[in-house]
């Protein structure tokens, strides 16, 4: 069985996209995934989301985003890889988007307060709070947003400084996930996200 960039692999049948959850949320390459850099930074996806933050200047966020995200009722779940900065203090640090406001990240798995790119922002994950270890969120967004959505999510990196250093952030596992689940006698191999001929791979 064979399914197309389009479709999913749901209970061994191939399937137009379903409305429901987060596509490609293992980052398995770009696709769904918009990137947003208005100031500098890069973001770059290989089996994970890596974000090198702004470091042009001024403040800035630099982050990757998906719309039309519905997860009716269930919460939000990433993890966030690794977070690291050859930058100080809080002039730098990971940030978690949904619907225009930006929040940060605890190393207890919460989100902080919104922020507008200070460093009064920060949630307790910044320069002087870096981690080299998986820290998974969980977060209810439709109790955050105060509706079901649809939602635009993102993950990022925020520079109050622009300057200094930038902050690197490695996102992954995002969930629920639109059906993937692996076809009866096939393989569904995380690169492609897709299942492929056996033997093709
Ligand atoms: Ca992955
Ligand atoms: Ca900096």
């Amino acid at each position: 069985m064979f399914c197309n960039g389009e479709e999913v692999c749901n209970a061994g049948t191939c399937e137009g996209a379903p409305t429901g959850g987060v596509t490609n949320g293992t980052f398995d390459g770009g696709l769904t995934w918009t990137d947003n850099i208005p100031s500098d930074g890069t973001i770059t996806y290989g089996g994970n989301l890596n974000v090198v933050g702004p470091n042009g200047s001024v403040q800035a966020f630099t982050w990757a985003s998906q719309s039309g995200v519905v997860v009716s009722g269930a919460n939000l779940e990433f993890d966030l890889l690794s977070y690291t900065s050859s930058d100080t203090v809080d002039w730098d640090y990971p940030v978690f988007y949904l619907n225009g406001t930006f929040y940060g990240l605890n190393s207890n798995g919460t989100l902080g307060a919104a922020t507008t790119g200070g460093t009064s922002g920060a949630g307790t994950i910044s320069n002087d709070g870096q981690t080299s270890s998986t820290v998974h969120f969980v977060v209810d967004i439709d109790a955050l947003a105060g509706g079901s959505g649809p939602h635009t999510i993102g993950f990022g990196v925020n520079s109050a400084d622009g300057a200094f250093g930038a902050g690197t952030a490695v996102y992954d596992n995002v969930t629920p996930a639109n059906g993937s689940d692996p076809c009866p006698g096939q393989t569904c191999d995380e690169v492609n996200d897709v299942c492929i001929p056996y033997g093709n791979r």
